[in-house]
């Protein structure tokens, strides 16, 4: 692969509506867009799933830029490689910094598969001919969580996460059910409980959730052990697998049914192909998470979630549940619980260079 240069835009878009989690309410997205262009003219194209502040990881676009720019692109500019798997090698003498690392790879590995003229979900692997999708309900009220379920489901969406944290959890997990007494419901905690609160926690075993996604400590693989073993419902991790070694650890310990896959938060393709595999291996069930992101990342996660294994439905939403206009030309649209896969090379999507260049605040070529 020999790449002539690497443009990052930095762009910033308005919610539809806000976000709201205990720790952060999202109103606005910023977001790194990556491209990546080789000596052919052909371009890849990656995105950085960091946020403005460092709410869900300790990565901000800020510190991403500054891996990308001053860190990992220089990276690029030595010997040519061959495959995108390559990349890791040379990443490995950075520390952390997953979600700077993935956006590079994701656009090397969108890069490599349009060379070869395939669809990315072909190269990796997958099979699934429609990827099964699913919607998050965030909202700071139970009616207006309510409200937003209606709609998404009249959207035909068949699973909905809710968020939920101390105070703000059985309320809203037993309305909702009781709303909806055969939706398939999952509640996240984004890490905002500990294992004292254990009792609260089980009170929710009644409601027939799916799963619960990352009730304890970002770091707690211990405590979510612990509380498995109590716990009826499924645990599934989050924020805690960022490694292959994360996620063997998760298993030695028996801390999850559950993981949650997130290029960004695993560095990219080649470490969420191994924590893939490596899940199979061990009856983990796998589904996609979502980043509130623009289409660059929702089309890669369309492409991941074509993996035989990702047979329950991700965090994968149509463009326009956060978005008045995505930064793609053809939106992507998830329609009765499902999303088409993408049939063009690579990710199968393309800028829409007018929408882009709206939402950029900065950008810049690097040339390698
Ligand atoms: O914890 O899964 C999470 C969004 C941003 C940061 C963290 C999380 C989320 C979501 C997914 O819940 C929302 C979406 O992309 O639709
Ligand atoms: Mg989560």
């Amino acid at each position: 692969m020999k790449i002539k240069s690497i443009t990052l835009h930095i762009i910033t878009m308005p919610l539809k509506r806000p976000f709201v989690t205990h720790l952060q309410t999202v109103e606005e997205r910023e977001g790194i867009i990556v491209e990546v262009q080789d000596t052919d003219g052909l371009c890849g194209l990656g995105e950085c799933v960091a946020f403005s502040t460092p709410w869900y990881t300790e990565e901000t676009v800020k510190t991403s830029h500054h891996m990308l720019k001053d860190v990992l692109i220089p990276l690029m500019s030595n010997t040519p490689f061959l495959h995108p798997e390559e990349i890791g090698k040379r990443f490995e003498a950075v520390r952390g910094n997953a979600m700077a690392k993935a956006a590079l790879e994701m656009a090397l590995w969108d890069l490599y598969a349009r060379q070869h003229n395939l669809p990315l979900w072909d190269m990796i692997g997958g099979v699934r001919k429609q990827v099964l999708a699913g919607a998050v309900v965030s909202a700071g009220n139970v009616e207006e969580m309510i409200k937003q379920t209606e709609e998404l489901v009249r959207d035909g969406y068949q699973r909905i996460k809710l968020k939920i944290s101390p105070g703000a959890d059985i309320e809203i997990v037993k309305e909702l059910r009781a709303h909806f007494p055969t939706l398939s419901l999952l509640a996240d905690a984004n890490s905002s409980y500990f294992l004292k609160d254990k009792t609260q926690l089980q009170a929710l075993d009644e409601f027939d959730l799916e799963m619960i996604e990352q009730p304890l400590g970002i770091d707690d693989l211990v405590e979510h052990s612990l509380l498995q073993r109590e716990l009826a419902t499924p645990i599934c991790l989050d924020e805690s697998i960022v490694t292959l070694h994360d996620m063997k650890s998760a298993i030695h310990l028996n801390s999850c049914g559950v993981v949650n896959i997130k290029l960004g938060r695993v560095g990219g393709y080649t470490s969420a192909l191994e924590i893939y595999r490596l899940c199979r291996e061990h009856d983990i069930k796998v589904w996609c998470g979502g980043m509130i992101e623009f289409g660059v990342s929702r089309a890669h996660n369309l492409s991941l979630a074509t993996l035989e294994g990702f047979s329950i439905p991700g965090d994968i939403s149509s463009s326009s549940k956060y978005w008045d206009e995505d930064i793609i030309t053809t939106p992507i649209i998830v329609k009765n619980g499902v999303a088409d896969r993408l049939e063009g090379a690579g990710i199968g999507v393309e800028l829409n260079r007018k929408r882009l260049g709206v939402v950029t605040k900065y950008k810049e070529t690097i040339y390698v």
